[in-house]
């Protein structure tokens, strides 16, 4: 495959007016008629006119009207053109209904959808496929569909057709249509100009008792992104349209958002309260890129993180606003460790802005999307609230209707502050986690100095980093638990450098990277009293929080490398987090979170050790029976307290509460032999609840019965379906994993050309550290056969979840020879797309 690069960019030949589509819906054969308006582009040196185009069956081609032989490729076609503007008609045939890769125009239960990001639209029609050509789009759908949707607003529509215009100039990735028996849950939005917006949900018939969250989620975005960055939504009529076999979770289409169905359709009794918040987040997420996506968009693929990383960073300050601060803060940290500091950190590392690509759709990574978002809350960390709101002001006035790049971006911080940023830059262009040590050191006239050094593994992508900004914020505590100094923000740009602190009457006990002010791994010998100390006392709540997550990773780690029993220290603090009150229940329940134990590999590869995925299961098994027999005769009062007896709402205050009982569930069922489990589950009225008891229960090796009945009461709901799925998997034992896996592969309702249920079953394989690492190489073994099936029908899922091998070099040399077979086998198969080639080429390294 072609490696395309960043330093290679050029601008399209020409520029396009306007595009009119018409699209003759027919399942095996849409035939699709574009009128296009093109002229030459004075800024361009290239005037090679070429069309992408694939899997296209060409009827005609005309230019001013008359016919003309493109030459053809698998690619997409070339033609000499006039040196005038000209108008290009094409009429090509497609066919939706035996699309499984589910980009481009593609069939889901009946009803045509779309996915063109990234390149999808070239599946489409033949087109310059790229985000920086954009244009105006008019469409007709003429289909015997009662619904039929595109971007923009409505135009006239009659029996079996359908006119949409969008007035918003748009890179064609953004283009959609949607056809099918649909139901719409409506709703109305006011803007703050007073303008009336026409909402819509639209879902399959029978899926209506689970729109309303969605649509009150959608509204409550609107809203925040004009009070907190002053954007109104654009258009006369917002839809958004739920379907099944969906790639991703979701997608920002201009005025059409298309979701996949688990990631908006919810309901008390179906969805859990986790499945809430992620709703209310991707909703907010995508209607967020009205702006900063769409108004503003990307020059071309390499500058992905600068809708991505900035719409991330959007939609986590609203759900910090939405719900607790702290608690989203610590669970975005928990999630950027266990997803981008692996990758960050093996052969799949890659900068925040790529330098070079085979197939973008491998660049939709947490790198690019959580990183993204972290670098930015570090430039506002930097620069200051009120600066941060003044460059987006700036961003959106100088750059409204303009396909940017990260350099127009940075300009904009750079002129409202004044800074150079040309040092910040490099957190978009280097590769690898940066790793922060600390000394300190401290003098009787009452100076304390903390040392840092920093230092970035090098990498294929990045074989020799230098020195990065480093926002570092940092607390002093008395010995007395008292905060003697407040957050400081010290701002690291040297390899090594030291900041004093003077004035203070003793030694203090430090508090470093306060709200986890930079994606780094802090290195620091610290002592177990002081973590316990800071589990006691810190201000912070990330790093009381971390305290405690340090603690634990400190003892498993003694437990499994070394045989060590659990460490008093862990144990002694926990039970005081657990009892008290003052804690909010959400975060007390991530406090009570061990590491996750891929984490707990990594750490230990980082000192040198082979990790023993099979000790290190064990060692969290321990643990959690030790902290349930030490807390034992608190815990059933802390449990009565968890009870909710008002009706379920999916609120932080109700959510935070069933999330401190699910944690205690699991400890008292290690006590009970799962009475309170089995209660709960035969009690529960909401989704929460029953997976949470029934969760246990697999675990306990007590849940036959109701793994039974779970399933007969939810078979027709494919969403609950796919929990039923991926629970058996995760609360499986070690050398149950594959086999369980294996078996539920075997169940008439796998249907593995469904992304979400392939997902649900070998996705939470992969997901089980002991279980995929299972040193018989089962767990590996049943990936790759699903992998090798998947990927002729739908390689970007395949590819996607190549990422389970990429930690493969910390393992054994047993295991890393059982991986490095199935990544050779899957790379040898015959016509293995480019997604998955270029995926386990990188991975073998
Ligand atoms: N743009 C792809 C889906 C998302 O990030 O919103
Ligand atoms: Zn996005």
């Amino acid at each position: 495959p072609k490696t395309i690069y960043l330093q290679d960019y050029t601008p399209f030949g020409y520029i396009v007016d306007d595009v009119h589509l018409t699209f003759d819906l027919a399942p095996n054969a849409t035939r699709v008629t574009s009128r296009i308006a093109f002229r030459p582009n004075p800024d361009a040196e290239d005037t090679r006119f070429f069309l992408h185009g694939e899997g296209l069956t060409l009827i005609s081609a005309r230019i001013n009207g008359e016919e003309v032989d493109p030459e053809l490729s698998p690619e997409g076609l070339v033609l000499d053109v006039p040196a005038l503007p000209f108008i290009w008609e094409c009429e090509v045939e497609i066919d939706p209904a035996n699309n499984t890769a589910l980009e481009g125009l593609y069939m889901s239960n009946g009803m045509y959808c779309t996915q063109c990001e990234a390149e999808g639209f070239r599946k489409i029609t033949y087109y310059p496929d790229r985000p920086d050509v954009m244009s105006t789009f008019t469409v007709r759908i003429n289909g015997d569909l009662p619904v039929l949707l595109s971007n923009g607003n409505k135009g006239d529509s009659g029996e079996a057709w359908a006119e949409w215009h969008d007035p918003w100039p748009k890179p064609a990735y953004l283009f959609a249509l949607v056809a099918g028996e649909l139901i719409a849950h409506p709703g109305t939005f006011e803007t703050c100009t007073g303008r009336e917006v026409e909402l819509n949900l639209w879902v399959r018939p029978g899926d209506e008792g689970k729109c309303a969250f969605g649509m009150d989620a959608l509204k409550r975005s609107m809203r925040w992104d004009e009070e907190v960055y002053g954007r109104e939504y654009d258009l006369d009529i917002f839809n958004i349209v739920a379907v099944d076999d969906f790639n991703m979770g979701a997608m920002e289409n201009k005025g059409l958002n298309i979701f996949n169905s688990s990631a908006v359709l919810a309901s008390p009794e179906t969805s859990t309260d986790m499945n809430f918040e992620r709703i209310e987040a991707i909703i907010a997420h995508e209607y967020f890129h009205n702006w900063t996506g769409n108004r503003i968009t990307c020059r071309d693929w390499f500058q992905l993180c600068l809708k991505e990383g900035l719409t991330v960073f959007r939609d986590s300050q609203f759900t910090a606003d939405m719900r607790s601060a702290p608690v989203k803060r610590i669970s975005d940290v928990i999630d950027l460790r266990a997803r981008q500091f692996p990758e960050d950190n093996g052969p799949l590392a890659h900068p925040v802005r790529p330098e070079s690509f085979q197939e973008i759709n491998n660049f939709y990574t947490a790198t690019v999307y959580e990183k993204g978002a972290e670098v930015i809350a570090m430039l506002r960390r930097l620069v200051g609230d009120a600066a941060y709101a003044e460059a987006l002001d700036l961003y959106f006035a100088r750059h409204d209707g303009q396909a940017c790049t990260i350099e127009d971006w940075l300009k904009v911080f750079e002129d409202v502050t004044g800074r150079d940023l040309t040092q910040f830059k490099r957190w978009y262009s280097q590769a690898g986690t940066p790793r922060l040590s600390v000394q300190d050191d401290w003098d009787d006239a009452g100076t304390y100095r903390l040392t840092f050094t920093q230092s970035t593994p090098p990498s294929v992508a990045s074989p020799s980093p230098q020195p990065q900004v480093i926002p570092v914020a940092v607390g002093l505590l008395a010995p007395s638990g008292e905060e003697v100094a407040e957050t400081r923000l010290l701002e690291m740009t040297e390899a090594t450098q030291s900041f004093d602190f003077t004035g203070l009457p003793e030694r203090p006990v430090p508090s470093i990277l306060r709200g986890f002010s930079a994606p780094v791994i802090l290195e620091r010998e610290v002592t177990t009293e002081e973590r316990a100390f800071l589990l006691a006392h810190d201000t912070d709540p990330f790093n009381r929080w971390d305290a405690a997550t340090a603690l634990a990773r400190t003892t498993l780690n003694d437990m499994a490398l070394h045989g060590a029993a659990p460490d008093p220290a862990y144990l002694d603090g926990m039970c005081r987090v657990l009892g008290d009150d003052g804690l909010d229940p959400a975060y007390r329940a991530l406090m009570l979170a061990l590491p996750g134990q891929s984490e707990l590999a990594a750490a230990q590869a980082d000192a040198g050790h082979r990790p023993d995925p099979m000790a290190i299961w064990t060692a969290c098994e321990t643990l959690r029976q030790a902290l349930a027999e030490q807390a034992a005769e608190m815990l059933p009062a802390l449990f009565e307290a968890c009870q909710v007896t008002e009706p379920y709402s999916p609120d932080a205050e109700q959510s935070g509460k069933r999330a401190l009982g699910g944690a205690l569930l699991a400890l008292l069922t290690r006590l009970d032999g799962g009475a309170r489990a089995e209660d709960q589950y035969a009690k529960a009225d909401n989704m929460t609840l029953q997976l949470s008891a029934l969760g246990q229960l697999i675990r306990a090796g007590k849940g036959d019965a109701q793994v039974e009945a779970f399933y007969d009461q939810w078979q027709g709901d494919r969403l609950v379906i796919d929990k039923w799925f991926m629970l058996q998997v995760v609360q499986s034992t070690p050398d149950q994993a594959a086999s369980v896996a294996r078996k539920l592969t075997e169940h008439p309702d796998f249907n593995w050309k469904n992304p979400n249920r392939f997902r649900a079953t070998l996705g939470a394989l992969a997901g089980h550290h002991a279980g995929f690492h299972a040193a018989d190489g089962s767990g590996y073994s049943l990936l790759a056969e699903w992998l090798i099936k998947l990927d002729p029908l739908n390689p970007q899922t395949t590819a996607r979840m190549c990422a389970a091998f990429q930690t493969w070099r910390r393992y054994d040399s047993d295991r890393q020879a059982l991986i490095r077979a199935e990544l050779s086998r899957i790379a040898a198969q015959p016509g293995l797309s480019r997604d998955t080639t270029e995926m386990v080429t990188r991975i073998l390294g």
